[in-house]
């Protein structure tokens, strides 16, 4: 029977090796939820890293981690520390994610990053080949893994291949800078189908592929080789259900059930009810804005000093890459900076931003969705950022307003939101304030609609396009034959 490989840098499983033995816990994210109907009992297998490396795997345990991993419909591909080092946190995210962000001054080409990357893609490939068949199809996931495609297509001429990139594809004019710009073309286009979050991004590739290849490219499809590659774009969404129903959960709590920092946050409204919660939250990184969102909301409370003391601005940015040295450089600037704006702005009854910097459990991401008046997501680049749409589902009453940079791939699709140019101080400030003095009536009108459209474009319906079009496309004959 054939079945349906996915491959991902990690695995959506959570190992951990304590005194009591192994556990391995599937991990709640939005590629794991968004591909349960893909991953299902028995017809798929899922193959990435355990988050273990080679060095901390203790040899006696490594048939039972395989077991364990087994369960979940996982297999792993072993990778040591040095690896890890030059592929994960060198050339994916000293070179690529940088540059595909468009932080050019952040992009490190280090021919040594390079070679790990090649090795470790072809680990990966090597791991599909072992465990795959010729009629499997396979599914790949995201910019660690861009060579991956070719590298399979060379064993398997025959096997259906896609590929899904999470974040931008940056424009020609960017990506032609990079030393290794053919070889990551090539790459992708083992694929059969490639997809993107946004059309734009669909555009700047196939832009590529055409001006750095030479290759012919007709509306959305490339011809190499006697091959139509497919690319298309595919605008991933959210487990819709999940976060409307812990939201209508979290409403019928009753009071002695509330978490300790929803009892924060009732606290703080009670104490001050005319008091407005903005929330923003993202992993700590140099694309989402926070530093500038941060400067901006200084620039806001001196512009409309009215403000003081009437709004909180709540900052969750969760820990990510911390070995990256811009990672460390940037965690450093936002400590000073709150610091800096709370010691000169709070007062006895107020303090301007509360800052955390950790990870939320589920329970209380849901805590700070439902509590706040306004969500504030300034991303100077992202693929399509899914906070943004986690924080409307979860408005049951349709109240509460989204300000969302125009630079979120999700931009797109939520119109009715308060859409900002992250780098315009002056156009927050004023967004900011009509939020705050929009009417109920608004706020609702808005939400209804984006609610209506997350609703329908969830991430299984967003799963099953991306499958149905690369089944389509292994059915369809379309093989070029050049004359
Ligand atoms: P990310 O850059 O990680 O993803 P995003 O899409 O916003 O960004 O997803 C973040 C996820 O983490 C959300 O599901 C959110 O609920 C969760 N999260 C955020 N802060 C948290 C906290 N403090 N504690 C716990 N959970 C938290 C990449 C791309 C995005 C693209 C996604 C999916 O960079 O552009 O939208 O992949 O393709």
């Amino acid at each position: 029977m054939s079945k349906t490989i996915i491959i991902s840098n990690r695995l959506p499983v959570q190992l951990q090796i304590s005194d009591g033995g192994l556990t391995a816990t599937p991990s709640v994210g939005g590629l794991a939820t968004g591909m349960k109907s893909v991953h299902s009992g028995g017809e798929s297998l899922w193959i990435g890293w355990s988050g273990l490396t080679e060095e901390d795997t203790p040899a006696d345990l490594e048939s039972e981690i395989d077991k364990a991993l087994a369960k979940h419909g996982c297999a792993k591909v072993n990778l040591t520390a040095n690896e890890i080092d030059g592929f994960y946190f060198g050339f994916s995210n000293r070179t690529i994610w940088p540059l595909f962000h468009y932080f050019l001054e952040y992009t490190e080409f280090e021919l040594d990053f390079w070679n790990v990357y090649k090795s470790v893609n072809q680990k990966f490939a090597d791991a599909i080949i072992e465990q795959s068949n010729e009629d499997d199809t396979i599914w790949v996931h995201d910019y660690q893994l861009m060579l991956v495609p070719q590298m399979v297509r060379e064993k398997r001429p025959n096997t259906s291949i896609g590929f899904f990139l999470h974040i931008p594809f940056p424009s020609y004019e960017i990506f032609r800078t990079m030393p290794w710009r053919e070889e990551v073309l090539e790459g992708l286009l083992g694929s059969d189908l490639i997809g993107f979050h946004t059309y734009d991004y669909e555009r700047h590739f196939l832009s590529s592929v055409r001006r750095l290849l030479g290759l012919e490219v007709s509306f959305n499809d490339v011809y190499q080789d006697h091959r139509v590659i497919k690319v298309d774009s595919f605008p991933m969404g959210i487990d819709y259900k999940k976060f409307r129903d812990a939201a209508i959960a979290h409403g019928k709590n009753a009071p002695e059930n509330r978490s300790d920092f929803q009892i924060k946050l009732d606290d703080h409204k009670a104490s001050a009810p005319d008091t407005k919660l903005i929330i923003s939250i993202d992993r700590l990184d140099y694309s989402k804005g926070i530093a500038k969102r941060i400067n901006a909301f200084e620039y806001f409370l001196n512009k409309y000093p009215q403000y003081k003391e009437k709004v909180r601005l709540i900052i969750l940015a969760v820990p990510s890459r911390s070995n990256v040295p811009q990672y460390q450089l940037l965690k450093k600037e936002i400590d000073e900076l709150v610091g800096r704006i709370n010691g000169e702005l709070s007062t006895v009854n107020w303090t301007p931003i509360w800052y955390f910097y950790r990870s939320m459990p589920f329970e209380n991401l849901i805590d700070l969705y439902t509590s706040s008046d306004i969500a504030w997501l300034t991303p100077l680049r992202d693929g399509m950022n899914l906070v943004a749409k986690e924080y409307i589902a979860t408005r049951i009453d349709k109240t509460g307003v989204l300000i969302l940079s125009e630079m979120a791939g999700s931009a797109y699709e939520m119109n009715e939101a308060l859409l900002i140019n992250p780098n315009n101080f002056e156009q927050q400030a004023d967004t900011l304030k009509q939020a705050i003095t929009m009417p109920k009536e608004e706020q609702m009108a808005r939400n209804m609609f984006l609610q209506n459209r997350l609703e329908r474009y969830n991430v299984e319906v967003w799963a099953n396009e991306f499958m149905n079009a690369l089944n389509q496309k292994s059915e369809g004959d379309d093989t070029f034959v050049s004359q």
